[in-house]
């Protein structure tokens, strides 16, 4: 085959080993070039990424080649086996969704937020039906107080609250991933946006008995005016191992502290001279984000030789901004 018959297009959807390639509107199913087994699992191809290929509008199309990536979102394997799984490619946004009743979870919007800061993308905490919660602001700085990178919107998509905020994601070439519980609101949220119904919602699934619509395949969809959706199947829970660039972000101010306790083993328990203890005292360290902070690093193995490297660094920068007078 002649190398002017390449097209790119974009990753739709990965099943084991065929792939949805979207190209101009158009749907291609297709296998990845021989090539691609000789490589590392980061080199396959991911829903989101650009990718060269050869169209076959009849059978197979062939991959021919992945396009450099923006970024990759990624997440423990659940076996806890400390091996990442790469799920998306080239996400701005991670939506992380969440409703403002049960399904509301601190811990898993920190989570969340800490896979989108680690890949660079943008997480933005979508707290649906405002409608059925009358402390809507209590949460809203909850969830501001997880990191200064973390955005925070309450709507009710069916009320139409708080759409308009949400206008400034949606601009020509971005690409949103939602993330979130299942029922927690993602496809309406998406429908009432577009004004369409670009997302089946379970709603619908309930009442049409005939064919249940589950989504068991991560998907990306192109809802219009240049924006693509990637809708994740319900995650629920996301394990922390490995994930300490993700926390180091979210938590660099507590780490911060930690490097100026008194003592560098400081367990910040009944040590004098320890600076977590005095920040959580001043209320300038909220309690239960330091509780969460130590819950997440407990579970990672990995934490503390980087927490030591960090607070190392953070030390020396301390003591050349003193000599230099920098503040
Ligand atoms: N009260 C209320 N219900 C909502 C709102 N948004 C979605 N729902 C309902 O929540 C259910 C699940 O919504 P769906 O969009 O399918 O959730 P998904 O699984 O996250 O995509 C449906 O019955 C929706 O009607 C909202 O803003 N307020
Ligand atoms: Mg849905």
């Amino acid at each position: 085959m002649n190398k002017s018959q390449e097209m790119i297009g974009r990753i739709s959807e990965v099943r084991k080993n065929s792939f949805i390639v979207t190209s101009e509107n158009k749907d291609y199913y297709a296998k990845l070039k021989g090539k691609f087994y000789e490589e590392d699992a980061e080199n396959f191809p991911l829903v989101g990424d650009y990718v060269s290929f050869i169209p076959n509008p009849d059978g197979e199309s062939v991959i021919q080649s992945v396009c450099e990536r923006k970024n990759i979102l990624q997440r423990p394997d659940q076996a806890k086996t400390g091996v990442m799984q790469y799920m998306v490619a080239n996400a701005d946004y991670v939506f992380i969704v969440t409703s403002l009743n049960e399904d509301y979870s601190y811990n898993r919007i920190a989570r969340y937020a800490s896979v989108a800061i680690q890949g660079g993308a943008i997480p933005v905490a979508i707290l649906t039906k405002s409608d059925l919660c009358n402390n809507v602001g209590r949460y809203i700085r909850e969830v501001e107080s997880i990191s200064d990178k973390i955005r925070v919107h309450a709507i009710s998509a069916i009320y139409g609250i708080g759409l308009e905020e949400l206008r400034e994601y949606f601009e020509p070439g971005t690409t949103i991933c939602l993330m979130g519980s299942s029922g927690a609101g993602k496809s309406t949220l998406i429908n009432a946006i577009t004004g369409k119904e670009v997302m089946k919602t379970s709603e619908v699934r309930e009442s049409d008995s005939t064919g249940k619509h589950t989504t068991t395949h991560r998907q990306l969809i192109d809802i219009g005016g240049g924006v693509s959706v990637i809708d994740t199947p319900g995650m629920r829970e996301i394990g922390m191992a490995n994930m300490q660039d993700g926390i180091d972000d979210t938590f660099s101010d507590i780490l911060e502290l930690e490097s100026m306790c008194r003592f560098s083993n400081c367990r910040h328990d009944t040590e004098p001279g320890c600076a977590v203890k005095a920040a959580i005292e001043s209320g300038e360290l909220s309690e239960e984000r330091y509780m969460l902070y130590k819950n997440l690093g407990a579970e990672n193995t990995r934490n503390y030789a980087m927490k030591k490297e960090i607070s190392k660094w953070s030390k020396e920068r301390k003591k050349f901004n003193d000599k230099n007078n920098i503040y």
